[in-house]
């Protein structure tokens, strides 16, 4: 007897090298029967070890349920996966980056734009002539992604550099209260708000006192955003550049 099998694998993927956070992607459809053998076949694109600038990428198997494991050189923190993990429709997750946490500033990327976290003590008004004064803004954040990444960055910086994590960002209702609005123009489709108590914004700076226009992110707020008076002078900032070309 005469067994057929038939077996139509299409793969493609996605793969760029913004900014060392590569994105992998692949969609994979199946026809027809697999064998134990068949079901071996690699699934998921290749990791080549130069990926990771500053670290290392251990791809063992790529069929599913394999991992690729990053780590990254002495000297370099990750933000981002240790490990992705191999599905039926490609690797779960991007490739991290390996950053040096360093003062005067840390530099990181996400999705083509470009941070500078400065350990620079600013009020919110010179903080942005900073950003201005190096080519960019103070920043706006566009999805949950984006927050986790710069949380990723401002728990590292706090940890090896031993400085409060106090970062204000591009956010402010100063024209029109409790109307926040991101200087960058861009609409505000996500927020992180601290839901208190107490709740957040609430127009007052963090001992009670009215007039607090500018948002912030901060360990008293376990890392949620909320509002403060401008003219605090805090530990750190970051600016947003607009996407690499
Ligand atoms: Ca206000
Ligand atoms: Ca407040």
């Amino acid at each position: 007897m005469v067994l057929k099998v038939g077996l139509l694998i299409v793969h493609s993927y996605n793969f760029t090298e913004d900014d060392n956070i590569p994105k992998v992607k692949l969609s994979h459809q199946a026809r027809g029967s697999l064998t134990a053998a068949d079901s071996r076949v690699d699934l998921c694109e290749d990791i080549p070890p130069n990926n990771l600038t500053n670290g290392a990428v251990t791809v063992t198997e790529r069929t599913i349920g394999s991992t690729a494991n990053f780590t990254c050189d002495a000297g370099h923190s990750l933000v981002g996966n240790e490990t992705i993990t191999c599905t039926s429709s490609g690797w779960n997750g991007n490739i991290p980056q390996c950053i040096s946490i360093l003062c005067p500033e840390t530099i990181a990327f996400f999705r083509g734009s470009k941070y500078i976290f400065s350990c620079g003590q600013r009020t919110w008004p010179n903080s942005e002539a900073n950003c201005i004064a190096s080519g960019g803004h103070l920043a706006s954040i566009e999805t949950a992604e984006e927050n986790t990444f710069l949380l990723d960055v401002f728990v590292l910086m706090q940890n090896i550099l031993s400085i409060p994590a106090f970062f204000w960002i591009g956010l402010t209702d100063n024209n029109d209260e409790m109307s926040y609005k991101w200087l960058s123009g861009e609409p505000l489709n996500f927020s992180n708000w601290y839901q208190g108590p107490p709740q957040q914004p609430d127009n007052k700076d963090y001992d009670g006192q009215l007039g607090a226009h500018c948002v912030m992110i901060n360990t008293d707020y376990s890392f949620k955003w909320n509002d403060e008076f401008v003219a605090i002078y805090h530990y750190s900032l970051f600016v947003k550049f607009g996407k690499k070309n």
